[in-house]
């Protein structure tokens, strides 16, 4: 790929404070000297564990979710300034689990994606059918809806700050991925879209990852697709040694 790929672990709801320390301390070495952008999306509770070990590192932290206004009576929520003060360079909007159960919608992760965007955050934004979804052969057309309300009002400056990442829903946490074709033909469809949003350069220059039990074995073969700029990692993530074999494979 033309682009510098970048690999982002999700660590989803896992590790307290205290393992996180002692994971970020088994990743820094492992992946050091990467030749791709290193980041981990972790709880809240370990971003200021995860931005003061990995100060200095290739290691760039990110969080999982963010709320999209900027203060207020909104009990239990996280604004992206909040992060931003931390140190946190990253976030995640619109992954399928938050999708699934916490129900958000399209509109939601736009309004998420703008909040993050215009406090300086980098987005991972994520996009993907589930399996019914897939079989009916509405993909395309449904990453390309997801993507266009995701990105509508964002700016093609602001597109500098935006990574998306394709996930289809039926490979989340399930242990069954995509193929590299499959991975492929809608990360291509992906950046289609971003092209007639925002034109050919914005498009080439644009980072999409695969996301969906990538893991050390088939990481490989998915980052070798023209189109899949990296990827967002899930349970291989956790364990330092998949995860470096992953990054290397970047
Ligand atoms: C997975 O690989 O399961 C993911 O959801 C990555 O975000």
């Amino acid at each position: 790929a033309k682009r510098k790929a970048v690999i982002a672990g999700n660590w989803k709801m896992n590790k307290t404070a205290t393992e996180a320390a002692s994971l970020i301390d088994a990743l820094v070495p492992a992946v050091q000297g990467a030749g791709c952008d290193v980041v981990i999306c972790t709880p809240f509770t370990s971003l200021c564990t995860a931005v003061e070990k990995c100060a200095g590192t290739n290691i760039g932290v990110g969080a999982e979710n963010v709320h999209f206004e900027k203060s207020g009576a909104f009990t239990g929520e996280i604004s992206a300034d909040m992060l931003m003060d931390l140190g946190v360079k990253y976030v995640i909007t619109g992954h399928s689990e938050r999708r699934q159960y916490f129900a958000e919608t399209d509109e939601t992760v736009n309004k998420r994606t703008k909040a993050a965007l215009a406090a300086g955050l980098t987005v991972i934004v994520c996009v993907g059918e589930s399996l019914a979804q897939r079989e009916q052969g509405v993909t395309e057309e449904l990453v390309r809806m997801q993507t266009k309300i995701a990105l509508g009002g964002v700016s093609a400056e602001e597109m500098a700050r935006v990574i998306i990442a394709y996930e289809p829903v039926w490979a989340i946490g399930t242990g069954r991925t995509a193929t590299a074709d499959q991975a492929q033909e809608v990360c291509a469809a992906i950046r289609k879209v971003v092209g007639e949003l925002y034109g050919e350069a914005v498009a080439e220059a644009t980072t999409i990852q695969y996301g969906g039990s990538m893991n050390a074995a088939n990481a490989d073969e998915l980052l070798s697709k023209p189109d899949v700029d990296g990827g967002l990692i899930g349970g291989a993530s956790l364990k330092p040694a998949d995860f470096a074999a992953i990054v290397a494979a970047a």
